[in-house]
């Protein structure tokens, strides 16, 4: 069984996001065939998307997986929603969100999943933590994390710190 090298975001604003986010690192070390080889410090980030709703707290996890991008997807789904994620409407509050970011080197077009992740060039809050851990990436299709997020013309992430 081939592993792969894959990249999860993770981001919560409802619910005590810092817990979220916690909970949701610890549910990625229960994913078979899997293992989590590190993560990221966790940061606050503006809201993307409706500015109605709380600030986030984002994170990034790298894990090694021998299941399919498919398989992966599948089971971040039923994660989330055994974490008591709720559909509400779009780009809008969510009790946990856990995203695959990049899967290897491989690129995905396909109705249910779309990797490099489709809106990762301008997400501060999923560039910022992956260079924290991964600082000299490359993204298919895209090029180096650090030029993109030199390009970056905004930067709403900072490190979380309790208050
Ligand atoms: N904005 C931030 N800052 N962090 C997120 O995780 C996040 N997730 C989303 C939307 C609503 C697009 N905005 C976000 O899904």
């Amino acid at each position: 069984m081939p592993l792969h090298s894959v990249y999860i975001g993770l981001g919560s604003n409802l619910s005590e996001p810092v817990e979220q986010v916690k909970k949701g690192l610890k549910l990625l070390e229960s994913i078979s065939e899997t293992r989590v080889v590190k993560s990221s410090q966790l940061y606050a980030s503006k809201p993307q998307g409706p500015q109605d709703q709380p600030d986030f707290v984002n994170a990034v996890s790298l894990i090694e997986t021998a299941l399919t991008p498919f398989e992966l997807l599948d089971t971040l789904q039923q994660l989330e929603l055994q974490q008591g994620r709720i559909k509400k409407r779009r780009w809008g509050e969510r009790v946990i969100d856990l995203d695959i970011i990049l899967f290897g080197d491989q690129v995905i077009d396909s109705e249910r999943l779309t990797i490099p992740h489709k809106e990762i060039g301008n997400r501060d809050f999923v560039l910022l933590p992956l260079s924290e851990i991964s600082p000299g990436l490359l993204i298919p299709n895209l090029g180096s994390l650090s030029d993109i997020i030199a390009r970056l013309d905004t930067n709403y992430v900072t490190p979380w710190q309790s208050p």
